[in-house]
């Protein structure tokens, strides 16, 4: 059991708020966890209209903010909460301080779907089998877990229960055995699937099996980005934000974008620190 986990703040200075035994039980048992409404009606405001400007009117935005995580939208990256989660099933605390994250941002995309869009399409699942190159691995020791390629789904508008929230097979990310079709259609009752008010956020191991499915809320569209982190030496997704971007953000928010190796030796010899010219791709 790891007694403490680095760092104790995010890049803003506020505290981490650690999972709670029952979310760990949880994301353990399910491989996902919902925690509902993170957001103030301030910042969801100021997000959403980066979002949409990143979407529709990129050059409007100055250089540092074209990014699915630049401006406003920045503070999703190391959200509190997000980071009391990802310390406890993705960090690796060798490459962890006060001052540098011990997981990486991988890759993310802004989804904006408008009624009747998106499919059923499951992928993935039973992924406690691959090897860590595939990075959709999940692995668990009494007490503890590493989720792998970990997705934090940040809703930006009202998600109702059954219209189009991603579908998870719960559990899936254990399997033993291949998936049936006959058990996993899209009327099935193993998928499992949330509600929740903005600004929510949904956690997921990418080892379970998961799916998109058609968004059926005439209220509003589906606002929501999709990032993924990984443990501090993998890649799975091809990107980082540009130089400018990064550039802008606190030194802390900056190590998830360190590049992708772990070292063993002091000072800059290990992989504690960002800058440009160790900047992942
Ligand atoms: O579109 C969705 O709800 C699911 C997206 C997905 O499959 C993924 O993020 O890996």
């Amino acid at each position: 059991m790891i007694e403490e986990y680095l760092p104790k703040t995010n890049a803003d200075g506020l505290p981490i708020i650690p999972m709670t035994e029952s979310q760990k039980y949880i994301f353990d048992l399910k491989g996902w966890l919902l925690l509902p409404g993170l957001l103030t009606g301030e910042q969801l405001g100021s997000v959403r209209a980066h979002q949409m400007k990143y979407l529709h009117a990129r050059e409007s935005l100055p250089p540092h903010e074209r990014d699915n995580h630049g401006g406003p939208s920045e503070i999703l990256l190391d959200h509190p909460v997000v980071v009391g989660v990802l310390n406890e099933i993705l960090s690796h605390q060798d490459l962890a301080s006060e001052e540098a994250y011990g997981f990486r941002f991988d890759h993310t995309y802004t989804s904006l779907r408008r009624f009747g869009q998106n499919q059923f399409n499951p992928h993935g699942g039973g992924s406690l089998f691959n090897f860590c190159g595939n990075s959709h691995i999940y692995q668990h020791l009494p007490g503890r877990v590493h989720a792998g390629l970990t997705r934090v789904v940040w809703e930006l508008n009202d998600v109702e229960q059954g219209k189009g929230g991603t579908l998870f097979i719960s559990g899936s990310h254990k399997a033993a055995f291949p998936r049936p079709e006959e058990v996993s259609g899209h009327d099935s009752p193993l998928w499992e699937t949330y509600g929740c008010p903005p600004g929510s956020v949904v956690v997921f191991t990418e080892a379970i099996c998961h799916s998109g499915t058609p968004w059926l809320r005439q209220e509003n569209d589906r606002l929501s980005l999709f990032t993924c982190y990984n443990t501090v030496n993998s890649k799975w997704g091809k990107g980082c934000p540009a130089p400018a971007v990064i550039a802008a953000m606190k030194p802390k928010r900056q190590t998830l974008f360190r590049g992708a190796w772990c070292g063993m030796g002091e000072g800059q010899g290990i992989n504690r620190y960002y800058e440009e010219a160790n900047r992942a791709v």
